[in-house]
């Protein structure tokens, strides 16, 4: 790190509070990030770790749907699911909000205007999917199909979840209704689009040449997008669950959850910090990390960044986004609508106790730099190898001994003897390597230099 900066702004990607999170998540986003703030904090440093729940977009809305219930009723559910879940886990979040607050609406709602008065959205009509049976307009994941890229026949209009591309309904194959399963008809609706190709230039600078440093995987990707090169893309819906389009005549329209969500940061600091949360987010003396999801990648480094450019003011962009890759379980997939996930706040009634042995999994067989596998069998053999018989018998002994000889009590250091000297500067040589890898983002390598010592 060649700056030094006076306070660091860690952000979490918000999860969708359209179920509880699982172990995909944590390895992903939440412990890594919970790592990274408590290594500042223990170090001296001012640090902010913000999170909260996605409560927009379709996602929230199918799942609705689907129960027969209100969206805000799943919101509620699952908020309380998550917050709790990742309190008991021990995540140091400063803040975990939810996009569903006033003062979010209010900030979302005031970024948009903003943008809108200062002429940096072209207002466009075209054909969008729609559903003739169901009359109505079915925005991103209501929308089922084919992916172009890489033939999985369950892709959204907006992402392909196998392949982690980012789509436009019209993109798929044999695009399908998920609400009535209906085949996509077109008609005509006009949205607001950001030309991120007016920020082609600008960001090409700031990434490429401007953040060499970042993560193979992310740099990788940033790269090839860059490369396809930038079109507009829209930030409104056709949807009645969202931010409400802040123009006259555009009732019935919601911002695109992928505009409202990452303004969340900003709402949720604001929330927190009402009179200084511009020194986290306007000031050169602080820095902001992103950690995400490999998934997340182009909205945290291409289209949020050209939101907050286009906004100005001072707003300053991320410093880093580590994004990691997925864990799968047991040889297959993370899956919510499968069920197939190891669902945290079930992991804390089935191991009560054992937040530290989920962490020290997921950390020491972290999806940094390639997707990896969670098992039970490795889940078992790290605590019964590494936790209970390593650690565990390390501090054992030095309890035991100290009882032993000192009476429980930690005596003070006499003179040090050459083979003391030796000691400390092999612990002092582990630290500044732990240090090293820490700082850029490599925990599980910091980890496993920690249990060598
Ligand atoms: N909710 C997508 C996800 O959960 C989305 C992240 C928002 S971060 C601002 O993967
Ligand atoms: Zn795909």
């Amino acid at each position: 790190m060649e700056k030094n900066y006076k306070r660091t702004l860690i952000t979490t990607a918000l999860p969708y509070a359209n179920g509880p999170v699982h172990i995909g998540h944590l390895a992903g986003v939440y412990v890594p990030a919970d790592i990274y703030a408590r290594y500042l904090r223990a170090n001296g440093k001012e640090v902010l770790l913000v999170g909260g729940s996605d409560e927009h977009g379709v996602p929230i809305t199918i799942k609705a749907r689907k129960e027969g219930v209100t969206p805000q009723d799943i919101v509620d559910r699952y908020h309380t699911i998550i917050k709790n879940s990742m309190e008991e886990l021990g995540i140091s979040f400063d803040v975990y909000s939810r996009t569903t607050s006033a003062i979010h609406s209010d900030t979302a709602s005031e970024f948009f205007s903003r943008l809108y008065a200062n002429g940096k959205f072209i207002e466009k009509t075209s054909m969008q999917p729609y559903d003739e049976q169901a009359g109505e307009f079915l925005a991103d994941r209501y929308v089922v199909g084919t992916c172009p890229h890489c033939g999985s026949d369950r892709a959204y209009g907006d992402q392909c979840e196998a392949c982690g591309t980012s789509l436009n309904a019209t993109d798929l194959i044999n695009p399908h209704s998920a609400l009535t399963s209906a085949p996509v008809t077109l008609r005509q609706t006009s949205h607001w689009y950001l030309p991120l190709n007016d920020y082609q230039d600008a960001l090409s600078k700031w990434i490429l040449e401007g953040h060499k440093e970042w993560k193979t995987n992310v740099y990788g990707q940033c790269k090839s997008w860059l490369d396809m090169g930038l079109q507009p893309r829209a930030v409104s819906r056709d949807l009645n669950w969202g931010v409400p389009v802040p123009v006259e005549g555009a009732e019935g329209k919601v911002l695109y959850v992928w505009f409202d969500a990452p303004i969340g940061y900003i709402s949720n600091t604001k929330e927190i910090l009402p009179d200084t949360w511009e020194q986290w987010w306007k000031s050169s003396e602080s820095r902001i990390i992103n950690f995400i999801g490999k998934d997340n990648i182009v909205f945290h480094c291409i289209v949020f960044p050209a939101m907050l450019m286009a906004y100005g003011d001072g707003y300053q962009l991320p410093d880093n986004v580590p994004a990691n890759e997925f864990l799968n379980l047991e040889g297959d997939k993370i899956s919510t609508s499968r069920n197939w996930a190891v669902w945290l706040h079930e992991y804390l009634v089935d191991f009560p106790g054992k937040q530290d042995v989920l962490r020290y999994v997921l950390t020491a067989n972290a999806p940094e730099t390639k997707d990896n596998d969670f098992t039970w069998s490795d889940f078992q053999a790290r605590n019964n190898n590494e936790l209970v018989a390593i650690l565990g018998n390390f501090v054992n002994r030095a309890m035991v001994l100290t009882h032993k000889y000192f009476q429980g009590t930690v005596p003070a250091p006499g003179t040090l003897e050459p083979i003391d000297e030796a000691l400390f500067a092999e612990i002092l040589d582990i630290k500044q390597r732990v240090s090293e890898k820490l700082d850029t983002f490599h925990f599980r390598d910091a980890l496993k230099d920690a249990m060598d010592m």
